[in-house]
This record gives structure tokens, C-alpha cells and sequence, in this order.
């Protein structure tokens, strides 16, 4: 059986903040037919970020990257369903927006790497602990969305 509870964490990062791209973030998993389960739009203090992306510590960007996403607001969200950290990453593109196709949201909104507009977990184990790390369990709502009996056999 297909797991429709799959779970993937998605953030729109200060750039993608900054210039508007909310609204056109969460459409593209909306529309897709992925459930939103929690979101909230927040300023993240710099530990909070060094811990989120503690794995690329060693990186020469990860200063600067920590410090760009902590000096503006970001707006952290859950979407849940099928094979949804696989489909998210696809619907970001490619980490460099450059190699990213048009369609894709870092293909249609963005040029640098540095500046991708949008966070997605990149397996259901990091989507896991990112949960966690940014969202209370009470943040997390639990719904059926009546649309979902059109979008699942
Ligand atoms: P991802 O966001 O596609 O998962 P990661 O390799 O996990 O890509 O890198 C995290 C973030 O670090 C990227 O989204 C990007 O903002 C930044 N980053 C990655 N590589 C570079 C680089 O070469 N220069 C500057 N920033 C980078
Ligand atoms: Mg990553």
C-alpha cells in the first residue's frame, strides 16, 4: 500500500520571502494535490539555522549561507502525501537554479545558488528530524481534507 502520510519539510527562505514567492511555493504543492499540515512565517535566530544545516559545516558557504537565512524572515512548512520528499525535491529543481528546468520553482524564480528561494528535505529521514526542529508537535495539524478522496484511488 502507498503511504499518503509521507511527510516532507518545505521552507521558503528570506530571499523567496523578500521577493513575494509565498503564495507561488505553496501553490505548487497545493495544486499538485499535497496536503499542508503546518506553516508559519517566523525569523530564525542563527544557532537555530547552524543546526538545521549542520551536515554542510565543513562547507566554506555555510557562514554566509547560515547568515542569510537568519537575517530575514523565512516561512517554514510540512506538506504531507504520497512520495512527497521525492516529488517536492523535484518541483524545487536542481539545488543550482542554473541546472534547474523551467517549470520547476528554483527553474522559473531564481538564478544563484546562493540565493534558491526555497528549502526541501532530501530524504524521509531528514525530513523527519527537520520536522522536529522547527515545528512543535502541536503545530502539526491533523485534517482529511475532503478533496483527498479525488486525488487518491
Ligand atoms: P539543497 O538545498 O538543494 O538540498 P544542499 O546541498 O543541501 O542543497 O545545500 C543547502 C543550501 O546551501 C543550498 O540550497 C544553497 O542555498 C546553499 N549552497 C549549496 N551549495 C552552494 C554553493 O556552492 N555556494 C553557495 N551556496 C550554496
Ligand atoms: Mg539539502
Amino acid at each position: 500500500m502507498a503511504d499518503n502520510t509521507e511527510r516532507t519539510f518545505i521552507m521558503v527562505k528570506p530571499d523567496g520571502v523578500e521577493r513575494g514567492l509565498i503564495p507561488e511555493i505553496m501553490k505548487r504543492f497545493q495544486r499538485k494535490g499535497y496536503k499542508l499540515v503546518a506553516s508559519k512565517f517566523m525569523k530564525s535566530d542563527l544557532a537555530h539555522i547552524q543546526e538545521h544545516y549542520v551536515d554542510l559545516k565543513e562547507k566554506k558557504f555555510y557562514p554566509g549561507l547560515c547568515k542569510y537565512m537568519s537575517e530575514g524572515p523565512v516561512f517554514p512548512m510540512v506538506w504531507e502525501g504520497q512520495d512527497v520528499v521525492r516529488q517536492g525535491r523535484i518541483l524545487l529543481g536542481e539545488t543550482d537554479p542554473l541546472k534547474s528546468k523551467p517549470g520547476t520553482i528554483r527553474g522559473d524564480f531564481c538564478i544563484c545558488i546562493g540565493r534558491n528561494i526555497c528549502h526541501g528535505s532530501d530524504s524521509v529521514d531528514s525530513a523527519k528530524k527537520e520536522i522536529s526542529h522547527w515545528f512543535k508537535k502541536t503545530e502539526l495539524v491533523d485534517w482529511g481534507p475532503t478533496e483527498n478522496t479525488w486525488i487518491y484511488e
